[in-house]
């Protein structure tokens, strides 16, 4: 969109407005009239005027040549201007160079994509969402000294990034770069000449790769303005670097599902910009700092499938902004603080199994009236079942299930409207039988799992509408 706004205000500036002769007129000549014309002929002149550089019309040929579609085949027709083909779009300079490519979507294959690369003009490249294929050619970027924006996303390109020897250019423009869901390998290191140059990167995206070695962050160095990167769904492994902490106004990181291991530097928590923060599935270690809740901004924070120890952190309930926070699966300790529920926008609450403890009765729960998801599972939580849980009127589903709760499933339960999903099985829960003619009020719900709780012949023993875990995530 800033690229469109870019180009009609070249366009006016650009365009001379006064080069065509004036075209006789019917009407007197009057001033406001003369202006009519100049306006009309300079759009006409817009519109018939612009022909293609005929080297990247050439260039384009070659790609078009070389890709092909099982849809429709790229239908760009040799006595049209190439500025007017399928996806093309080109600047206002007499030389009408080629600026854009955008053909998402089109089931384009073929590996040919160095064809693009002597538009030097090239500023977008949008080629998401195909099927081409091939390593990305050694030179490829730099000679895309242009380049803006980059998506490859959602195609087969493999082999490791390209070397960029040879480069005479210090700086290149570039502000998304967008690889992920590809096949590459291999690692992302700091002697890349185009990511050291890449002074306005604002995005980088290489989730769901196949690339090895430590997450970079040299970029952080070079890139005040570095907001978005992901590296979720590949194989890096080693530690988080500290100088991760230099990326200031990063506001998402994700390195999740990968095989980092260590401990998150506090460094990371003085990224005062960060919106998410989501490392699952890695081999993390430590504790999570206190610190963190100075991340005022933070909305989703999704460590689970870790290795993390110590208790959460007591004043949690700064990060006013949560909406996630996925702790499940670690080794935490200690109890909920009480300032958690001061979370009042949270929507998904995952703390099961770790080594959680203490009596939840007191927490406010109340306060959560956003909460859709709750899971407390497989924890040492003791004392009664938290009423307060049930007058969050939001959720869809709730586990307590594998904990030492005592007492009842409260009567409140069938106002909560959405519940498909309750499940307090192994506890030491009392009155199942009043707790089933109540819960044949939630129209809604569709997995109960009541099993293994306090028995004696009064009670069923084992009450599960299904035995498999249907848990929503
Ligand atoms: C190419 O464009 C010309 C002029 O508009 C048209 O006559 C011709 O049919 C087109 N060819 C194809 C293959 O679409
Ligand atoms: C890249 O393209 C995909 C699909 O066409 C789109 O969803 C994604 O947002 C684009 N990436 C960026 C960084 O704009
Ligand atoms: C990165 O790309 C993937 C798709 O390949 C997308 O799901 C994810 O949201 C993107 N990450 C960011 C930070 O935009
Ligand atoms: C990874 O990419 C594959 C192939 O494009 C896609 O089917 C899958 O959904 C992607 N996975 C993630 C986690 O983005
Ligand atoms: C930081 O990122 C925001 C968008 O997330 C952007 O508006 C702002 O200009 C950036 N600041 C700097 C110093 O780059
Ligand atoms: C993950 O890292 C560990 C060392 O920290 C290594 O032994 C293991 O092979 C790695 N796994 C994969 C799948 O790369
Ligand atoms: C975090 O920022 C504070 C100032 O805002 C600074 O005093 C502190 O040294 C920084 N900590 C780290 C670990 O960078
Ligand atoms: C938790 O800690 C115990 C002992 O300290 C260890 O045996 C176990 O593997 C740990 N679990 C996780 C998920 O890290
Ligand atoms: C929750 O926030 C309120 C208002 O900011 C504050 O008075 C209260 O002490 C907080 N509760 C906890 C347990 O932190
Ligand atoms: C849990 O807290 C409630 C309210 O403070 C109290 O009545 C109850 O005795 C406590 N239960 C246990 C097991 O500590
Ligand atoms: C069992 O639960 C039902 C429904 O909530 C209630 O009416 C009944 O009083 C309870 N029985 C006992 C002994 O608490
Ligand atoms: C491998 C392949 O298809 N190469 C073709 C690429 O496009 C040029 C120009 O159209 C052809 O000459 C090549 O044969």
């Amino acid at each position: 969109m800033v690229y469109e706004e870019m180009r009609s205000k070249a366009k006016g500036l650009l365009r001379p407005l006064t080069t065509k002769p004036l075209q006789p007129v019917s009407c007197h000549i009057h001033l406001f009239c003369l202006l009519c014309v100049l306006i009309l002929s300079a759009l006409f002149f817009t519109l018939s005027e612009a022909v293609c550089n005929s080297q990247d019309q050439e260039s384009l040929l070659w790609f078009s040549g070389n890709v092909s579609s099982s849809v429709s085949p790229l239908n760009w027709n040799l006595s049209i201007d190439c500025c007017s083909w399928e996806g093309i779009k080109c600047d206002d300079t007499s030389e009408s160079d080629v600026t854009a490519i955008s053909l998402p979507l089109r089931r384009l294959s073929g590996n040919l994509i160095w064809s693009v690369q002597n538009l030097h003009r090239l500023s977008h490249l949008d080629l998401s969402h195909n099927l081409l294929s091939g390593p990305l050619p050694p030179g490829f970027f730099s000679a895309l000294d242009h380049l803006m924006v980059l998506n490859l996303s959602y195609n087969s390109f493999s082999g490791e990034l390209p070397l960029e020897h040879g480069s005479n250019k210090f700086f290149f423009p570039i502000q998304t770069i967008d690889l992920s869901s590809n096949l590459l390998q291999g690692q992302i290191l700091n002697t890349s000449i185009y990511l050291l140059g890449a002074f306005s990167l604002i995005s980088f995206n290489v989730s769901n790769n196949s690339f090895t070695g430590p997450i970079p962050s040299f970029m952080c160095m070079s890139s005040p303005q570095l907001s978005h990167l992901d590296f979720s769904y590949n194989d890096f492994a080693g530690r988080i670097s500290r100088g991760q902490g230099r990326c200031l106004n990063l506001s998402v990181l994700r390195a999740g599902f990968n095989n980092i291991s260590g401990e998150i530097p506090v460094e990371i928590y003085n990224l005062s910009e960060l919106e998410e923060l989501f490392l699952p599935a890695n081999h993390l270690t430590g504790k999570i700092d206190n610190s963190i809740t100075r991340l005022k901004k933070l909305t989703l924070l999704e460590l689970y499938f870790n290795h993390l120890e110590g208790e959460i952190p007591k004043d949690i309930g700064h990060l006013s902004s949560l909406q996630s926070l996925q702790l499940h699966v670690n080794n935490i300790t200690g109890t909920v603080p009480l300032s958690l529920t001061n979370c009042t926008k949270l929507v998904k609450l995952n703390l099961r199994i770790n080594r959680l403890i203490g009596n939840l009765t007191e927490l406010e729960f109340s306060q959560l009236q956003r909460l859709k998801i709750l899971d407390l599972g497989n924890n040492s939580f003791t004392g009664d079942v938290p009423e307060k849980v049930f007058s969050c009127k939001s959720l869809t589903a709730i586990r307590f299930a594998g904990n030492k709760l005592t007492g009842q499933i409260p009567p409140q339960v069938k106002e909560l409207e959405s519940l498909t999903f309750l499940a307090f099985s192994d506890n030491i829960l009392t009155n199942i039988t009043g707790a089933l003619s109540i819960l044949q009020r939630c129209r809604k719900l569709s997995i109960l799992m009541l099993a293994r709780n306090f028995y004696d012949e009064t009670f069923p023993s084992n009450v599960n509408f299904v035995s498999s875990d249907g848990f929503p995530s």
